[in-house]
């Protein structure tokens, strides 16, 4: 049988961590990515350096992913799957008394990277018919107080999503956004500066989304027959639902 390769961006920690674990017990070999390298390398020890290729760098620096990309070694270098899933919010303010080198970063990481690996690999994911998953977010499809730029970034996900599988029509390559809800990882300590009473606080008595959910989503969504796509995924925990409009009065 052949082994198939995915490069999971974000391997680190959360959604990708598990993502790692997830096609590795699959039987698939994985390139993981992240900025920490001692967690990669856990990973690699974990699992085997036939397994598991770690790739430390900054999703922004753009000559260190095009520098990972072009060393892969012989037997990495075939990629089937592309899970887009690095991405970070920074801040709850409102836009108005935001900070905008937050709101640059969540640009370069969550937009900018994605589509810069993203153009890197198509070539040879179409020569291999195969696949991308990209880690949106329902915050970009439903409003609230702080989401702002970080909601903004994911509609551009679920948009650019949408708008390769029109691309690729034809080239059997296939494309998901995946748009979960509230999920229990690292990301409100990373948004909030580092705060985990506050993170402690947000999830606590919700039963929020797990990484190994979602990890469980992506395996899913990679391993369905070549003739399927989802093309788009909402998944929220069941405690969370979309709350309505606001009107403000004098
Ligand atoms: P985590 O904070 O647990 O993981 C984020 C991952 O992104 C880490 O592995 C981190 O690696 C990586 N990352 C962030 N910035 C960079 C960078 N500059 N360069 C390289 N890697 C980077 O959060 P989640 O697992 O929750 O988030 C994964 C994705 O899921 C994100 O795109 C997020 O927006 C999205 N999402 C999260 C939801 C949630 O409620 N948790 C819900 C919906 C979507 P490192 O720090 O080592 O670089
Ligand atoms: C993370 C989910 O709704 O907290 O993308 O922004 S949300």
């Amino acid at each position: 049988m052949t082994i198939k390769t995915a490069w999971i961006t974000g391997a680190t920690s959360g959604f990708g961590a598990a993502a790692v674990e997830r096609f590795v017990a699959g039987g698939w070999q994985v390139i993981a990515s992240g900025r920490r390298a001692e967690r990669l390398q856990a990973l690699v020890d974990r699992h085997g350096a036939e397994r598991v290729h770690a790739v430390a760098f900054d999703m922004r620096d753009e000559a260190a992913m095009r520098a990972a990309h072009a060393a892969l070694p012989a037997a990495f270098a075939n990629i089937d799957l592309l899970v887009n899933n690095a991405g970070l919010a920074l801040g709850t303010a409102p836009a108005q008394q935001a900070d905008l080198a937050q709101w640059k970063q969540m640009i370069d990481v969550n937009v900018t990277a994605l589509v810069t690996l993203t153009h890197l690999l198509l070539p040879q994911l179409v020569e291999r018919r195969g696949a991308i998953v990209n880690i949106s977010s329902i915050s970009g499809s439903y409003a609230y107080r702080g989401g702002n730029v970080y909601g903004g970034t994911k509609a551009f996900v679920t948009q650019f999503s949408q708008n390769l599988r029109t691309d690729l029509h034809g080239t059997g390559v296939r494309v998901t956004s995946i748009e979960p809800g509230m999920a229990q990882t690292e990301f409100t300590v990373v948004r909030t500066g580092g705060d985990q009473a506050a993170s402690d606080k947000l999830y606590a008595g919700a039963q929020p989304i797990t990484g190994n959910d979602i990890a469980e989503t992506i395996w899913w969504v990679a391993n369905l027959p070549a003739h399927l796509d989802i093309c788009r995924l909402e998944v929220m925990p069941v405690s969370q639902s979309a709350a309505g409009l606001q009107v403000h009065r004098d």
